[in-house]
């Protein structure tokens, strides 16, 4: 009930914050990628990944496309590093969980922290067919 009446609160205020219909344009975008964010993180497996996890923190994009390891564990709190060590650019880009992109320039990094349990999926963008990894948060 309260949490109803919370939602009437920010519809008001949406309604009467909106005072040009491109505002009014712009937010119903922002519901809808807030929607479909919520459909990411409680989607199944996007793809299947053989691989044993390896327990560590750092991955790297190596050459000839692909994550190394492409499937780690680690433990709730710990910051993941992904590095690119080839010679064109890369990204980690989240398929459940989050809808989060994280660019790899060559020679970059980029890390990322895991606050709750879960397997996330994510892919290389710019190479979803041979770029892909998971990593699995244990408590
Ligand atoms: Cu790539």
């Amino acid at each position: 009930m309260k949490r109803l009446a919370v939602a009437l609160i920010i519809a008001l205020a949406a309604l009467v914050g909106c005072s040009s219909s491109d505002e009014a344009s712009q937010n119903s975008a922002d519901d809808q990628a807030a929607s479909s964010q919520e459909a990411a993180s409680s989607q199944e497996a996007p793809f299947e990944l053989d691989a044993a996890p390896v327990q560590t923190t750092e991955v790297g994009a190596v050459k000839s496309y692909r994550f190394d390891p492409e499937v780690i564990e680690v433990r709730i709190g710990e910051e993941v590093t992904w590095s690119n060590e080839d010679d064109f650019p890369h990204n980690v880009h989240f398929l459940t969980g989050s809808d989060e992109t994280h660019d790899l320039p060559i020679g970059e990094s980029a890390s990322v922290s895991f606050d709750e349990a879960g397997e996330f999926y994510y892919e290389c963008s710019l190479h979803p067919q041979q770029m892909r990894g998971k990593v699995i948060v244990t408590q």
